[in-house]
């Protein structure tokens, strides 16, 4: 297949039909390509082995893989620094600020726009979400709202829709006798599972997903498919991994949460998530074992592409939904801040664009792009025309002129454009945060101005240096509010 005309839906319909059909199933003879979007959890931006700039102590081979079959971003950004809000605008293309312009953890999904899985549905889309769902506290552990996944256009659903789940505690009887099952931001218990629920005795997460994805290939193999597959690895609670993995790094196991001796989860879980009872170098083990178990899973979800003979015609996406965490151990270098902040940290993220074929394999690109592309990518791939007023567009080669927005927390604001960042009272973590985390205490108020090329690390304020592009930066931000406030309509 041919992907270098990517950038003109036409061109790219004409290029998947004229594709060699080798293993002649129904579905490559349709000439619709497959979509799997693996996203994952707070993963550092040092922490892909593929970047130059790549952590020392880190390996991803499988991560790696999917990056030289592809195109490896350096300047990607999620919507947002934290879960809720970054995954609601990705799935939908919009900026969420459009539907909830307080910018909060609790944005849910707009009710006026299409969801990414409604509109390939539409399009003769077998649809399936694995892994973690997340739009926010109204929504959390219900079946009856929109933002369950099977309520806005997946045929199939097992996961969470909390920020996070324990990795290990899936049985009914865990839920029964904890006394805060639902009680925090994580929680445990069953999975919910389509229409109810579904429990596991023994197993992991990370695994768990995995294996629910590739027996969805391997089920759906003859039709064209669309799945995410979102894990809540590498996000807390980090120190839970296989023993194997746990063994690996030099970290011991710690004993999961016991309702008889531990009190209520939230109590527990709160230990874990802040330096303390685990210290930081002990921690950044801890985080790279949960992410080899990620990786490798990745790998697995690769090899059943390849067993099924559906390699050559799946786009895979993948990214972070935000920036490395303040405690978990990632490592954000050499960027500065990190999740829940509007610091580079917080929003630049690994990202890669996987296409068949495609003649810029095992390129890095540099120019910025947004997870609000995601959507748009897909539908021009798939030749489904584009909905209008989006604010990600496809992703082509060159594209330099756009400009990104972000708000975030009280007056929190950041434009970039070109390679100048105007960040409006950037936070710092109130918590310890560990090695690969750099926090800019003494730049947090006020308007301050980087440039990303000469500084990605956001040390140098150059607001007074540079009065007349801080100007036009901060008008550019007042331009976009109205925007997206409803007022005036703008040029994307
Ligand atoms: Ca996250």
């Amino acid at each position: 297949m041919n992907w270098s005309a990517l950038v003109r839906p036409g061109f790219v319909l004409a290029a998947i039909s004229l594709m060699a059909v080798g293993d002649a199933s129904a579905q490559e003879a349709s000439g619709k390509p497959n979509f799997l979007i693996i996203v994952t959890d707070d993963q550092g931006y040092a922490d892909l082995r593929a970047y130059k700039h790549h952590a020392k102590d880190v390996k991803t081979p499988n991560m790696d893989r999917l990056a030289s079959r592809g195109v490896l971003f350096t300047d990607a950004y999620a919507s947002a620094p934290v879960c809720s809000p970054s995954r609601a605008g990705w799935v939908t293309g919009r900026h969420q600020v459009r539907w909830d312009p307080k910018s909060s953890f609790n944005c849910g999904l707009s009710k006026d726009d299409s969801h990414v899985a409604e509109i390939m549905k539409k399009n003769g889309y077998r649809t399936a979400r694995f892994g973690k769902n997340d739009y926010g506290g109204s929504s959390l552990h219900r079946h009856n709202v929109r933002e369950y996944p099977l309520n806005h256009g997946f045929d199939e659903f097992l996961g969470c829709s909390a920020h996070g789940h324990d990795f290990f505690l899936l049985s009914k009887d865990i839920q029964k006798r904890t006394p805060d099952p639902k009680g925090h931001s994580a929680v445990v218990g069953p999975l919910m599972h389509n229409r109810g629920v579904k429990e596991f005795k023994d197993g992991y997460l990370t695994e768990i997903f995995t294996d629910a994805t590739i027996d969805f290939l391997k089920r759906h193999r003859k039709e064209s498919f669309f799945v995410t597959l979102s894990y809540n690895s590498v996000h807390h609670l980090i120190h839970q991994s296989p023993e194997r993995y746990l063994d690996k790094y030099g970290v011991k196991e710690i004993s999961n949460y016991d309702p008889n001796k531990d009190g209520s989860y939230a109590k527990w879980f709160q230990q874990y998530i802040r330096l303390g009872k685990i210290t930081a170098e002990e921690m950044r083990r801890y985080y790279l074992a949960n992410l080899n178990c990620l990786d490798d899973n990745i790998g697995r979800v690769l090899d059943s592409l390849n067993e099924v003979k559906l390699a050559d015609n799946t786009v895979i996406i993948f990214f972070s939904d935000n920036g490395g965490a303040p405690t978990t151990g990632a490592s954000n270098l050499p960027l500065a801040g990190a999740k829940f902040s509007l610091w580079e940290g917080g929003i630049r993220v690994p990202f890669i664009l996987s296409r068949p074929g495609d003649p810029h394999a095992d390129e890095t690109w540099n120019q910025p792009v947004s997870t609000l592309d995601v959507l748009p990518t897909c539908l021009e791939a798939a030749g489904i025309r584009l909905p209008q007023a989006l604010d990600g567009r496809p992703i082509a080669k060159s594209d330099e002129s756009r400009d990104l927005f972000w708000r975030w927390g009280k007056e929190g604001y950041a434009v970039r454009s070109g390679d100048w960042k105007l960040l409006h009272n950037g936070t710092v973590s109130g918590r310890k945060p560990t090695a690969g985390i750099i926090n800019r205490k003494n730049l947090t108020k006020g308007a301050r101005l980087f440039n990303l090329k000469q500084d990605p690390g956001e040390s140098r304020d150059l607001a007074k240096k540079h009065p007349e592009m801080t100007q036009r930066l901060r008008k550019l931000y007042a331009d976009w509010s109205e925007e997206v406030a409803g007022g005036k309509q703008r040029a994307n």
